[in-house]
């Protein structure tokens, strides 16, 4: 447990913030539902293929005035996926630079959102119809502090309401109410969804948008399966209106990682209509849409900060007014205006307002032009493999393990 204080001096000199949020408290006591969409990219957002809008539900929600969207929101993930999604969002740590945390290290002690949730009287759940030792979630939640898992068996699937990797997101949802109306409130409950995943196989009857038309059959199918997803998520807003559960609830979307992987780039520059995809441009599409959607607020607009799933555990944390300023983690409350400029990928790229750090170049933010004086730029790049090395140490040392909550 030795460096364990040097990581805490970093984190209280670098990440800690100052102000007050513009949010603190404003969701006290308040449900959260989480929806981990996968596969969901910001490029959909907004655009349209073949002349169709591809998520209109999501768009719609972008101009609801109790949303608030981020357009800079980056997902950190590396090869655990979507469990490397899941371990952001709980922790505020990175994930592992190789294979998945959630299998190699599921026995460490963390002190994770849901512990903390639970220490303040929240019940908190996860909903997700695959088997439960998939990602060894069966081993890692708990450690994460969830009360309960609704995985496969809890689900009626069969060959009509399923495709691909299992049941279809809007049986998925439909059949999750039955648990989710029986909860004892307040609850953290997320929702991980999964007809939008790789290869994207969808019935005919399900697609409401015709397919694209390139040399990739990936990229084709991935836009009839993002709008399935979009129509699921917007029958449960309806299904949560219904029971009552919406007016005492904020509801959180958050993309878990991209869907389109380089491999695809030629399709991908003709969708974009780019000449090429560039080392920015690669940067860029791992962009993928966070909601924050607070029933009531008003007060909801997009917003373009720099920003990561890293951020996710001390927004939610501030939104429902808790603190924990104790706390080892990595990432910003994003209604606090003092956050650390960066948002680190994992592979040690660097984004901030005003530019890329990426393939040992520094490219300009907006133009996507590289630059040639980036002393700032590379001195960050510096700054982040230490931060990325902390966290690494942490749970290659399960240094929680010396870690007083207090
Ligand atoms: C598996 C689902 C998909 O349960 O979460 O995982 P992914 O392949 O996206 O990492
Ligand atoms: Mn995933």
């Amino acid at each position: 447990g030795s460096e364990l204080p040097t990581i805490k001096e970093y984190v209280d000199n670098v990440i800690e913030t100052n102000g007050e949020s513009e949010l603190f408290g404003v969701a006290k006591d308040k449900n959260v539902i989480f929806i981990s969409a996968e596969s969901l990219q910001t490029f959909v957002i907004n655009n349209t293929v073949n002349g169709q809008e591809v998520t209109p539900f999501l768009n719609r929600l972008i101009e609801d005035e109790d949303t608030y969207y981020f357009e800079n929101f980056y997902h950190q993930t590396e090869q655990g996926k979507t469990s490397d999604s899941e371990f952001l969002t709980e922790n505020s740590l990175y994930p592992l630079p190789r294979g998945a945390v959630f299998y190699t290290h599921a026995q460490n002690d963390y002190y994770a959102l849901p512990e903390m949730l639970g220490n303040e009287g929240y019940h908190t759940t996860v909903f997700h119809a695959n088997n439960d030792s998939f990602y060894n979630r069966d081993q890692m939640y708990p450690s994460l502090g969830f009360d309960h898992f609704y995985d496969v068996d809890a689900y009626e699937v069969n060959d009509y309401n399923s495709v691909g990797w299992g049941l279809k997101d809007k049986p998925f949802f439909e059949q999750s109410m039955k648990y989710l109306t029986t909860l004892t409130e307040p609850y953290y409950a997320k929702f991980i969804t999964l007809t939008n995943h790789f290869p994207f196989e969808l019935d005919e009857m399900d697609k409401s948008i015709e397919r694209y038309d390139s040399n990739s059959n990936t990229l084709n199918n991935y836009f009839p399966t993002v709008r399935y997803m979009d129509e699921s998520i917007e029958e449960f807003f309806q299904m949560l209106k219904d029971s009552g559960i919406y007016d005492k609830s904020i509801i959180i979307i958050m993309g878990d990682h991209y869907g389109i992987s380089s491999n695809h780039n030629k399709a991908m520059s003709m969708y974009l209509e780019k000449d090429e995809i560039t080392p920015y441009d690669h940067v860029q599409l791992q962009r993928v849409p966070l909601f924050i959607h607070i029933p009531g607020h008003g007060k909801g607009e997009a917003r373009s900060t720099i920003s990561g799933q890293i951020d996710l555990k001390p927004t939610i944390l501030s939104l429902l007014g808790i603190e924990h300023k104790d706390d080892i983690y990595f990432g910003n409350d994003l209604f606090v205006d003092d956050r650390k400029d960066y948002i680190a990928l994992r592979n040690g790229d660097v984004i901030t307002n005003d530019y890329i750090y990426t393939n040992d170049s520094c490219y300009d933010f907006t133009s996507g032009e590289v630059l040639e004086e980036a002393d700032t730029c590379f001195e960050l790049s510096e700054t982040v493999k230490k931060e990325l090395e902390y966290s690494d140490s942490i749970i290659y040392g399960d240094l929680f393990r010396f870690f007083d909550s207090r």
